[in-house]
């Protein structure tokens, strides 16, 4: 049970955690191992560079075919290239946190893992971070311990730079999750979702109710709701800290942060604003854009999913009727975008809309993580740290 786990500052599974802070104290650079952690002859460590388009490549190519399915591999993720790399490259980016792994007589990238930087609010305290995500080994190459080479390797490096805490989310149970948050999916073309085994028709149901039943506007109902622009980032950093600031766990947004995160890229991430007759932004919402690869035989190569990002309603006293009037304008934009369906985790205040907007409980949960940190149990409605 655990064989790596049981080795690293993470709770184990049975800890009941009540005190806060580091598992294991920061070492001091002179005691952090300088050299690459040994690796198996066929294989070498690379730092990939996402700037380079063959390397960006290479990254989307592992990851297409081998990243994330659901319990029965109907579907897998399908990051674009242009997504990883605005995924990857925030402010304070660093390319030696970009780690690979190739097969030294044909040069293919067979394992990845990658880190970024971020000030991560917890309970209150602020703590700088790594944030880990598209941990990827080629399916050829599973139950060989790669994955726990590429957590060290990276690791290393990230401590080399003074950083000592990370953050992750996983689909998987690991030691220990601080919150479990399940999905919840709102359809937009359930016809599509059914033909491609993503969602089904209940009993007592017909495809035609379900159309009608699904069916949104074609333009949003909020008075000012408008595409977000560059110009808006000093406002919508203000509304984003001030309602985050609620929250137990969250990633602290500076200027630049929201500017990188939040400006809408075509087939990226789209994000929307309300202005009232005084200029004065209120609200924001935003969703990203992740396909994911239908795997069976369907007339259909991909499902396309928006995911529920960073938002902010205005507190125009119209309490949680607010909140669901922005999200509600986010199906309908994201429906006007062409998007099959609108994904969230039941965290922050979602559980306030889930139910009136007609989203459905998924089969998945999302766990998150801390590494070296101790940290008791956070409720979901208390968690608002995304990770795309
Ligand atoms: S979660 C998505 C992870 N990726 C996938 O699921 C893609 C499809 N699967 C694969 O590519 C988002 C492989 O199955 C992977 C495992 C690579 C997952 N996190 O090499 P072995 C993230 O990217 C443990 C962590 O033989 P494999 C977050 C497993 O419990 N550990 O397995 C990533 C076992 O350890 P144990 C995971 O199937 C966060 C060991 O790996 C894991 O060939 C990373 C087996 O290794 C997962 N998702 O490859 C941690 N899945 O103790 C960051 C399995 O049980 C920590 N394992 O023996 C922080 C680092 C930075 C700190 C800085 C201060
Ligand atoms: C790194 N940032 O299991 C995170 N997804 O519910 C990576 N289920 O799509 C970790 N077999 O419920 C990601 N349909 C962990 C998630 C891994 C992917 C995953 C789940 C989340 C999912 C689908 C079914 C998938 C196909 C069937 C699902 C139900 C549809 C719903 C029913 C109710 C009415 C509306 C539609």
């Amino acid at each position: 049970q655990y064989k790596f786990w049981g080795t690293q500052p993470v709770p184990r599974t049975d800890e009941v955690v009540t005190d806060e802070g580091p598992i294991e104290p920061n070492k001091p650079i002179s005691e952090i191992r300088a050299e690459p952690y040994p690796i198996h002859k066929d294989f070498e460590w690379v730092t990939v560079d996402l700037e380079d388009e063959a390397e960006n490549r290479d990254v989307y190519e592992l990851l297409s075919n081998n990243y994330v399915e659901d319990d029965e591999a109907t579907l897998r993720f399908d990051y674009s290239a242009e997504f990883i790399k605005w995924a990857l490259m925030p402010p304070g980016w660093r390319r030696d946190w970009h780690l690979g792994v190739r097969v030294k007589t044909s040069r293919k990238l067979v394992g990845f893992i990658g880190g970024i930087p971020a000030r991560v609010s917890v309970r209150g305290k602020e703590i700088s971070m790594v944030e880990i995500n598209f941990l990827c080994v080629h399916k050829k190459l599973r139950s060989k311990r790669l994955a726990p080479m590429l957590i060290k390797e990276v690791t290393r490096r990230i401590n080399l730079t003074g950083i000592f805490q990370a953050a992750y989310t996983a689909g998987v149970y690991l030691p220990k999750p601080v919150a479990t948050c399940r999905y919840y999916h709102r359809s937009l073309n359930p016809k599509k979702l059914v033909d491609t085994g993503f969602s089904y028709i209940p009993r007592n149901m017909t495809m035609a109710r379900m159309i009608r039943l699904y069916k949104v506007p074609e333009e949003p109902k909020t008075p000012g709701m408008r595409l977000m622009t560059a110009a808006d980032v000093p406002q919508v950093t203000k509304l984003l800290r001030k309602y985050q600031s609620k929250f137990e766990l969250y990633h602290m947004l500076n200027e630049e942060e929201v500017a990188h995160w939040l400006t809408p890229i075509d087939k990226v991430v789209y994000s929307y604003v309300v202005e009232d007759e005084k200029k004065r932004i209120t609200d924001v919402v935003s969703f990203y854009s992740l396909p994911s690869a239908v795997i069976g035989k369907s007339a259909h190569s991909h499902i396309n999913a928006a995911y529920l990002f960073h938002y902010a309603p205005s507190d125009l006293g119209a309490g949680d009727k607010r909140l669901q009037q922005i999200i509600y304008d986010a199906l309908i934009l994201a429906k006007a975008a062409s998007f099959d369906v609108f994904n969230c985790i039941e965290f922050m205040d979602n559980a306030k809309f889930i139910e009136p907007l007609k989203f459905g409980r998924g089969n998945g949960d999302l766990h998150f993580y801390l590494y070296n940190y101790r940290c008791a149990d956070v409720a979901r409605e208390n968690v608002a740290l995304f990770m795309v």
